[in-house]
Order: structure tokens, then C-alpha cells, then sequence
């Protein structure tokens, strides 16, 4: 017996000699392997109608939503852009993915490339370096809201599993949805009598929603609740199994809250970081924010539910936007038997705070922040005016970005091309109110960045303050380009300079790219500037970052290699790049 089972071990052993043998091999012909994920995309307009209202809308091959990317870790994605909008130029960011080595791929027009002039083909070459979801947009003016957006997700290398287990995975964006041109807004905000975009007309799931015709008073115009275009996304569920749901907002305003009827949801993924997992009925969602979230189909099958996303932090004027979740065999049209249901409080601002405090990294799977950092860089943002004109600040500094883009400039020493001075480092903290009415029609608007000394550590925190109406503050999701920051805390009223560091959170902050800052309230970030490059941070509300609501941070620019000459053309970098 003993022998026969020595035996039996033995062969035990040498069969996992054998698989972890084969687990290596695996392991080294994926990373071997690592493969080019090649796209062709042809940029348009196309007369679309996502929420039954026909308009022109900016397709990537016929399509809004564009087409998803793809990838595995390591992979390289290659996705060459025809631009054919005919007289608009464009540029592709890729929202999430860091561009380690690659910043000039970084797809911000100004920062780190010039424009793609219609006509042209532009190259975008860069490596997905960590598992998790993504999203691509336009980030050329105002462009992403004309419908220019995807999901990117990039599975983990053969071999290697999720610390969560589900049956199916899907990708659910959501935006916002305005009938008015890019072009009708852009100009409306920047004419001295200032013209606010308003709220979106609709809210659409996965590029559908449902726009109340009937409203339409223009005669010429065409909208028809009919037309197959707008019926709704629908999400066919097997009974008893489990879904991985990648949810991403690319909204041009609103934050949103999502939630599927009769359905729980478990917080698994934020911005391609595992979250120590928490249950919520809502989830609520920033612009540039991804999630990914398990739910179990283990409700009464013989029935559909209702998806459903509302505004939440403004006053809402726009109907909720609605999918349809639907059990395997039911018909997928079925309408569910029962009401939408109740939206959240659009003003249950604790709610959403408690939310963003419950983002923890997954025990054991963060990774864990510098204890300290060497910089503190104190930005308050406020609305005001800047030679007449409505304009957001940071520090009291609008920002304008100049024809050369930064990288270009920086790398070539090209110092006529942007403001020099750079931007201060915090504000007039002790005496500034951030609950009174604004009232400054002094802020300088300026191209001048931030130069952080490489590899230091930057803590960021962002502070909001009463815009230029009474007892209003709004909330604000900022995106860093070329990092993932860790979320150190978030608090309500001012930042206490000497006491709230001592509150961070050191132990298991979430990385992400894109974080809120609440009505009043003050959100602080902690990052390592490692990333050779310019890299944008901005408010990621179209309108905001178009009324100068970002900044734009430079690390060690002499490490960046060879800039191509496929980024230049424009400003002082024409014929650069060209032997
Ligand atoms: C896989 O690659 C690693 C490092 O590249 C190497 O040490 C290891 O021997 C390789 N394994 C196999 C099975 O080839
Ligand atoms: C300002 O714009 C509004 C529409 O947004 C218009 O009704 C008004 O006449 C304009 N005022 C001036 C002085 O141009
Ligand atoms: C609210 O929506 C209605 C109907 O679409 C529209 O007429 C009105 O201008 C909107 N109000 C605001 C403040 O956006
Ligand atoms: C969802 O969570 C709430 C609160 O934790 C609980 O009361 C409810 O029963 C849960 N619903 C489902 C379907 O699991
Ligand atoms: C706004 O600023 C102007 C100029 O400093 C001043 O005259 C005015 O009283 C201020 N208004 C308020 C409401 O603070
Ligand atoms: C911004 O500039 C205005 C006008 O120059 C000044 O009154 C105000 O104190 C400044 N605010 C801050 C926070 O520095
Ligand atoms: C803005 O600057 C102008 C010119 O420097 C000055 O006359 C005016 O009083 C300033 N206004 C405020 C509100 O600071
Ligand atoms: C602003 O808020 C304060 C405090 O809540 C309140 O007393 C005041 O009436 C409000 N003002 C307006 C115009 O709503
Ligand atoms: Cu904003």
C-alpha cells in the first residue's frame, strides 16, 4: 500500500513537474507571442439617430459606439485612423492605458500630438501593458460628445485568472447625449455672451436611448421613436449564471447612476484596479470612470428587468436612459411588467461620498503608495471670468493650450511656445471661501504647465468651491493622462492642510486614472512622476476642460526618445521631423 501510494505521489509529482512545465511554456509563448492587434478605423459623419432624433453623428466604420478593442495583456494595438470627417480634424486618446515609452501616442491633440487633418491616415502603436477595461474617445475640442468613443478591454495573459469568478463578460458604456452640435456649444461657450450647453436631451446605454419625439417643435427635424436605431440595448442573461458587466462613462456632463431592477451588484474592478469587493443597488459612475461589476442571474426568470441610468449632482431635465435585462428564453422586446424604477436622490450627495470612500484596492492585490510624498500641489477650482469671457480655473489660472503641442515643444526646446511661468502650486488657502458666490472676473488664462522633477512623488489635492451662482458647486471628474494615482481620501469643505494628511488613507487606497470631486468637497491623490512625457489632467466634463478646466504636468522630458514625425505638422513643429 505504501509503496503503490509513494508510487502514486511520485507520478503526482512528476505530473505537476509536467503541467507547471507546460504552465512556463504557456506563460513564455504568451509573453512570446504578446501579439499586434491591428485595427483600420475610417472616421465619418453619418446621420444617426441613438435616441430616435436624427443627427450627424462621428462614427468609427459606420458605427457609434466604435468598435471594441480587444487585447491581452502585452499586447501591442496598433489602430491606423483615416480621418474622413471632411472638414474637422481629430485625435484618438486612449483613456486608461498609461503610454509607457509610447507619449506621443497618448491621442491628446495640443499635449501630445497635432491634429489629424481630414484627409490624413495617423498611426496610433502602443502596448496594453495591465489586464482591465478601458475606453478610447476623441480628445480634439468637444469632439467625444459628436459620438467618437469605445470600450478597450484587455484580458489577463493564458494562465492567469481574475480573483472573481463570473460565466460572461460585457462591455456597457454610457454617455449623455445632446442634440445640438459639438460646434453650436463650442461656440456658445466661448462667446463673450456666454451660452451654457444646458442638459443632455437623453441618456443612452451602449449607444441607445429614447428621446420623447413628440417634444420635437422644428418641423424639419426628424425624430421617430420607431426606428430600430433606438430600440433599446438589450442584455440576454442565462438563469443561474453570473456576468462580469465593464461599465464606462463617457458623458459630456452628467454623472450618472446605473442599476438593474431586482439585481444587486458586486464592486470587482475600478479603472483596471481589483476593488475589495462591495455590494451596491446603484452605482454611481463619473465621466472617464470604468467599473466592472458581477451580477447573478438568479432572479424569476420568467421574466425581463429594467436597466436603468439616471443624472445625479445636477438638477435633472433629462428622462432616465433604460435597457432591457433579459432572461433567457423570454422574448428580448419583452417590455418588463413592472414600472422603471424610482431614480436615486439626484441630491444624495452623502451617498455618493460613501460611495467613493467604500473603493478600497482588493486586500493583498494593491499595490501599496510611497509613504511620503516630495511635492504638494494645492488645486482650487473655481469658475470666473477671464477677459470677459466665462471660464473655469485652477489657481486662478485658465487654461489655453498652445498650437504646438507640449511634448513637441518640451522635447525640441521650442520655449516660445508656451507660457514659461509655471502655474502656482496652491492659493490663497487660509483666506479663500469656497462657499461664497465667485466674483472674480480677474483670472489669467495661460499655456504655463507644471514640471515635476522625475521620479518624485506628487500629492494632488483637488479642492471645489461655489461656482458663480449662489449655493451651487458642482461635481468634477479628473483624469490624469499617463498614470494611475492612488486616492489618498476625499472630504467635505476645505482641505486642512495640517490635519487631513493625517487622515489619508495609506493602507489600501484604490489606484485609479479618474476620480470625483464632490460639491464642496476636496479630493487628494498621490502619485510617482515615472512616466517620461506631458501629460494632461483636466476636469473630463467637455465643457469644463473647453473652459479652460485642466492643467498639464511634464516629467522627465529628456528621457523621451525619438518623438515621430507622424505627430508634427502643426504650429512650430512644421517640418520638424523630416530630414
Ligand atoms: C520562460 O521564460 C523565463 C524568463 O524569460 C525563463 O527563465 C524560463 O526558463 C522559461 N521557461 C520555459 C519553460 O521556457
Ligand atoms: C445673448 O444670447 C442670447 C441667446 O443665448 C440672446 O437671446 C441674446 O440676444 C444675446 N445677447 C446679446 C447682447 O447678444
Ligand atoms: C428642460 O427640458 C425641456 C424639454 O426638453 C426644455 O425645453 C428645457 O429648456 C430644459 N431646461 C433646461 C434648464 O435645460
Ligand atoms: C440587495 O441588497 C439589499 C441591501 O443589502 C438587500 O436588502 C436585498 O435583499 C438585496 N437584493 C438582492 C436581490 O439580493
Ligand atoms: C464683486 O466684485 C466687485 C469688484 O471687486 C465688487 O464691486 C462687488 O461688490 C462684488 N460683488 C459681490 C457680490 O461680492
Ligand atoms: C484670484 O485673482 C483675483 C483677482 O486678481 C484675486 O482677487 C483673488 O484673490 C485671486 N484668488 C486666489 C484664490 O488667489
Ligand atoms: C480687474 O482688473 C482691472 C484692470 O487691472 C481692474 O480695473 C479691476 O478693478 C479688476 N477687477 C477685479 C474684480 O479685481
Ligand atoms: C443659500 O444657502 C444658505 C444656507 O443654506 C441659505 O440660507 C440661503 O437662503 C441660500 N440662498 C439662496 C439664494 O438659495
Ligand atoms: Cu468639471
Amino acid at each position: 500500500m505504501d509503496k503503490l501510494f509513494l508510487s502514486k505521489s511520485s507520478v503526482l509529482k512528476s505530473l505537476l513537474l509536467v503541467s507547471s512545465f507546460l504552465v512556463a511554456l504557456a506563460v513564455n509563448v504568451s509573453t512570446v507571442e504578446a501579439r499586434i492587434r491591428h485595427h483600420k478605423w475610417e472616421l465619418k459623419y453619418e446621420y444617426k439617430s441613438p435616441d430616435c432624433f436624427r443627427k450627424l453623428v462621428i462614427t468609427v466604420n459606420g458605427r457609434s459606439p466604435g468598435p471594441t478593442i480587444l487585447a491581452q495583456k502585452g499586447d501591442t494595438i496598433v489602430v491606423e485612423v483615416k480621418n474622413s470627417l471632411g472638414t474637422e480634424n481629430a485625435a484618438i486618446h486612449w483613456h486608461g492605458i498609461r503610454q509607457i515609452g509610447t507619449p506621443w501616442f497618448d491621442g491628446t491633440e495640443g499635449v501630445t500630438q497635432c491634429p489629424i487633418l481630414p484627409g490624413e491616415t495617423f498611426t496610433y502603436r502602443f502596448v496594453v501593458d495591465r489586464a482591465g477595461t478601458y475606453i478610447y474617445h476623441a480628445h480634439y475640442g468637444m469632439q467625444r460628445e459628436g459620438g467618437l468613443y469605445g470600450s478597450i478591454r484587455v484580458a489577463l495573459p493564458d494562465g492567469e485568472s481574475e480573483p472573481f469568478a463570473y460565466d460572461y463578460d460585457r462591455s456597457i458604456l454610457l454617455n449623455d447625449w445632446y442634440h445640438k452640435s459639438t460646434y453650436e456649444q463650442a461656440a456658445g461657450l466661448s462667446d463673450k455672451n456666454f451660452s451654457w450647453v444646458g442638459e443632455p436631451q437623453s441618456l443612452l446605454i451602449q449607444g441607445r436611448g429614447k428621446f420623447n419625439c413628440f417634444t420635437v417643435t422644428d418641423p424639419n427635424s426628424l425624430c421617430d421613436t420607431s426606428n430600430p436605431e433606438c430600440s433599446p440595448y438589450v442584455l440576454t442573461v442565462v438563469p443561474g449564471k453570473t456576468y462580469r458587466l465593464r461599465l464606462s462613462s463617457v458623458t459630456a456632463l452628467s454623472a450618472l447612476s446605473f442599476q438593474i431592477e431586482g439585481h444587486n451588484m458586486t464592486v470587482v474592478e475600478a479603472d483596471g484596479h481589483y476593488v475589495e469587493p462591495f455590494e451596491v443597488k446603484s452605482l454611481f459612475i463619473y465621466s472617464g470612470e470604468t467599473y466592472s461589476v458581477l451580477i447573478k442571474a438568479d432572479q424569476d426568470p420568467s421574466r425581463n428587468y429594467w436597466i436603468q441610468t439616471d443624472v445625479v449632482s445636477r438638477k435633472p431635465n433629462t428622462t432616465s436612459g433604460s435597457a432591457i435585462l433579459n432572461y433567457y428564453p423570454n422574448h428580448p422586446r419583452r417590455p418588463p411588467p413592472t414600472p422603471t424604477p424610482a431614480r436615486p436622490q439626484w441630491d444624495d450627495a452623502d451617498s455618493r461620498l460613501s460611495q467613493s470612500l467604500s473603493i478600497k484596492a482588493r486586500r493583498g492585490l494593491g499595490r501599496p503608495p510611497p509613504a511620503t510624498s516630495d511635492r504638494v500641489i494645492l488645486l482650487l477650482n473655481t469658475q470666473n471670468e477671464a477677459d470677459g469671457y466665462r471660464r473655469w480655473s485652477v489657481n486662478n489660472v485658465s487654461f489655453n493650450h498652445p498650437h504646438t503641442p507640449y511634448l513637441i515643444a518640451l522635447k525640441h526646446k521650442l520655449t516660445g511656445e508656451f507660457d514659461q511661468t509655471p502655474p502656482p502650486d496652491g492659493y490663497d488657502f487660509k483666506n479663500f471661501d469656497i462657499w461664497v458666490k465667485q466674483n472674480n472676473s480677474n483670472a489669467t488664462t495661460s499655456s504655463g504647465i507644471y514640471r515635476l522633477k522625475f521620479s518624485t512623488t506628487v500629492d494632488i489635492i483637488l479642492q471645489n468651491a461655489n461656482t458663480m451662482n449662489v449655493n451651487d458647486s458642482e461635481t468634477h471628474p479628473w483624469h490624469l493622462h499617463g498614470h494611475d494615482f492612488w486616492v489618498l481620501g476625499y472630504g467635505l469643505g476645505k482641505f486642512d492642510l495640517f490635519k487631513d494628511p493625517k487622515k489619508y488613507n495609506l493602507v489600501d487606497p484604490i489606484e485609479k486614472n479618474t476620480v470625483p470631486v464632490h460639491r464642496y468637497g476636496w479630493t487628494a491623490l498621490r502619485f510617482v512622476a515615472d512616466n517620461p512625457g506631458a501629460w494632461a489632467f483636466h476636469c473630463h466634463i467637455e465643457s469644463h476642460f473647453y473652459m479652460g478646466m485642466g492643467v498639464v504636468f511634464e516629467e522627465g522630458i529628456e528621457r523621451v526618445g525619438k518623438l515621430p514625425s507622424s505627430i508634427m505638422g502643426c504650429g512650430a513643429s512644421k517640418g520638424l521631423g523630416f530630414p
